[in-house]
């Protein structure tokens, strides 16, 4: 096997070798399975030695007979197994939901004789015509879910063999599901509401109508080809240059992110989400962690040149495992390509009559998910003038429930007697930054007005305000739409012309966070998505914000433990953890298939630079 580059993600052949000896260790007896199976980064100091460093490899494992887990790496350098910690759920929680758990659940959900004759009596004795969506359990105490390894499901109906069955769901009940007893232990049968009747088939022309036939082509050309080259891994267009990672877990990650040579970030990726629904009835624990319990890269989408990327596109395939560490590659899930993004800067001068104009393009790389019924795209983007973006389009199809004649203080309505809940998509992007070298801080930097005074006598005054955030305690923040808060991400090494230190900038979007109350046991699972900044001292083991095992853990784990020591973090090697995203209030505009609904972040440089990187840029064509 020719020898990858440290941050490759981990080829076919060497999940495989990992399984061998993972098998020569008799960890694989059955029925263990793989709730995940990755990459085991090597340390971020022999990378940037250029060492050659140990390749590894993590595996989740589940025994699904005894509910036995463990966290297992294994060195493919050395052959053999460097370290297996079994898991105590009660404290750890459990290992994230397996492919096959969504085919058992719906049999043994089916088998049950208490939900069939739920389902009976709400006039479904045909259970052909119904789909069971398994829901992670969240963790409500033991006396709760007596820490089995758990799963909650609700019901929908499929009237027609092509139906979209989030049309039609059956409201009021609930089956617990033991996946290691592999039976039903409970049932929540709360209320009776009609199943929803209008089809939400998007596919059906009867319910679509027509296509339209107004739309005239749109058709991107780049004769010459892109502007970017792309050698195995390695990114590189105009000034930046970058690795491409792929993760089962996290899904795209980046790493060594550096412009004109000089670096800004080591790896960036988004390695948590979690999409809290807020109607407090007996669905009150739907609370998905897309990323921990479900591992948003093992569902990453093969995307279709003209459909979902359009013009000279570059591919990478990603490689995941099944359930039993065999391999499998999702061709072309991740899309790189550069595009027109209007324009980049813009002057008629009134006094020397120039008259200048020149086109933004940005660079980007990108991959598409779908977790159940909703769909996520995360697009990367860079910009001529240094700019990162990170931008998610969240689309595909509500999680519905019946809604009452009478109303609902939660939901809206979406269609006659159907319901969205009002729910958050709350994401956490963690960027190892780098910004000229290791060693940066953080400053909160708000603007604000000023009241009259002797100094200020006519009230125009405006201010900003620099907070140097120098430990993990002070630098839990949120965002503040008011002050037009953004956090700067200096290099306490080297300084610009001016004699200030190069920076970047982070721009949140000042959205909500978590809504649960602070007391709830959501929130206590989803610390993280207390606050829109955290900053940590590097440490190679903190890598996910609700934790190594986010799947009915109990809480307090991730960032809140992180900083718990409240390390110094001014001039050090550090770490920002930024939680975006929207609070969805569903529209009927949303059904039955959502348009793209945006959010993100964007990092500027802020003398970075000494002036406008981009003058260089020639006119976009000679008579402009
Ligand atoms: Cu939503």
């Amino acid at each position: 096997m020719s020898s990858p580059h440290p941050l490759d993600p981990a080829s076919a052949q060497e999940y495989l070798a990992g399984r061998d000896i993972l098998v020569a260790a008799g960890l694989l007896a059955e029925p263990v399975r793989f709730a995940y199976y990755g990459l085991e980064e090597a340390a971020k100091d022999e990378v940037l030695a250029g060492e050659v460093p140990d390749r590894r490899l993590r595996a989740y494992l589940v025994n699904t007979g005894s509910g036995e887990s463990a966290d297992v790496v294994v060195s493919l350098t050395h052959g053999k197994v460097v370290s297996a910690r079994a898991l105590d759920p009660a404290a750890d929680g459990q290992m994230p939901i397996l492919e096959s758990d969504f085919a058992r659940v719906d049999e043994i959900t089916k088998a049950d004789p208490e939900w069939r004759a739920a389902m009976a009596r709400r006039g479904y004795d045909d259970l052909s015509k119904v789909r069971t969506c398994p829901i992670t359990a969240g963790a409500f105490g033991p006396a709760e879910d007596d820490r089995r390894r758990m799963v909650r499901v609700l019901a929908f109906v499929m009237e027609r063999e092509h139906d979209l069955a989030w049309a039609h769901p059956v409201d009021g009940l609930a089956a617990y599901v033991d996946l290691i007893e592999n039976k039903v232990f409970k049932v929540t049968d709360e209320f009776e509401l009609p199943v929803p009747r209008e089809s939400g088939d998007y596919d059906d022309e009867a319910v679509r109508g027509p296509h339209r036939r107004s739309l005239k082509p749109i058709e991107i050309t780049q004769p010459e080809g892109p502007s970017f080259t792309l050698d195995g891994y390695a990114l590189r267009w105009q000034d930046w240059s970058m690795r491409i990672g792929f993760d089962a877990r996290e899904g795209l990650t980046l790493h060594q992110v550096s412009l004109a040579g000089r670096p800004v970030l080591y790896r960036a990726s988004i390695p948590e989400m979690v999409v809290p629904y807020g109607d407090p009835k007996f669905r009150h624990w739907q609370a998905y962690f897309d990323t921990g319990e479900y591992l948003v890269g093992k569902w990453a989408n093969s995307l279709e040149l003209g459909c979902d990327c359009l013009g000279e596109i570059a591919y990478l395939d990603a490689t995941v495992t099944d359930d039993t560490g065999q391999p499998r590659t999702i061709s072309n899930a991740i899309c790189v390509h550069e595009e027109d993004f209007g324009i980049l800067w813009k002057h008629t001068d009134i006094f020397n009559g120039s008259a200048q104009s020149r086109r933004q393009r940005r660079l980007v790389v990108s991959y598409f998910t779908t977790v159940g019924n909703y769909d996520y795209g995360f697009y990367w983007y860079f910009y001529l003038d240094g700019t990162i973006e990170l931008e998610v389009k969240a689309t595909g199809v509500l999680f519905t429930s019946a809604y009452p004649a009478d109303g609902h203080p939660h939901a809206t309505e979406v269609a006659p007697g159907l319901a969205g809940a009002i729910h958050q998509h709350l994401f956490s992007a963690r960027l190892d930054v780098s910004v000229d070298g290791q060693a940066n801080a953080v400053e909160e930097v708000d603007v604000s007005g000023q009241p009259i005074g002797p100094d200020n006598p006519f009230g125009n005054a405006i201010v900003q305000q620099v907070t140097r955030l120098t430990r993990e305690s002070q630098a839990g923040r949120r965002a503040d739409g008011s002050r037009g808060r953004t956090w700067r991400i200096i290099s306490t090494e080297r300084a610009n012309r001016f004699g200030r230190p190069t920076s970047y900038t982070l721009y949140p979007e000042p959205a909500p966070v978590l809504l649960a109350d602070p007391g709830s046991p959501l929130a206590a699972r989803a610390g993280f998505a207390a606050n829109h900044l955290w900053v940590t001292r590097y440490d190679a083991d903190q890598r996910w914000p609700a934790g190594d095992f986010v799947n009915q853990n109990p809480g307090g784990a991730g960032l809140p433990a992180f900083v718990a020591g409240d390390r110094e973090i001014d001039g050090e090697d550090i770490v920002v953890w930024h939680t975006f995203g929207p609070t969805h209030v569903p529209r009927p505009e949303d059904w039955p298939v959502m348009p793209v609904a945006r959010c993100g972040f964007v990092l500027k440089p802020t003398g970075f630079f000494d002036r406008n990187p981009t003058l260089d840029v020639p006119p976009p064509a000679a008579h402009c």
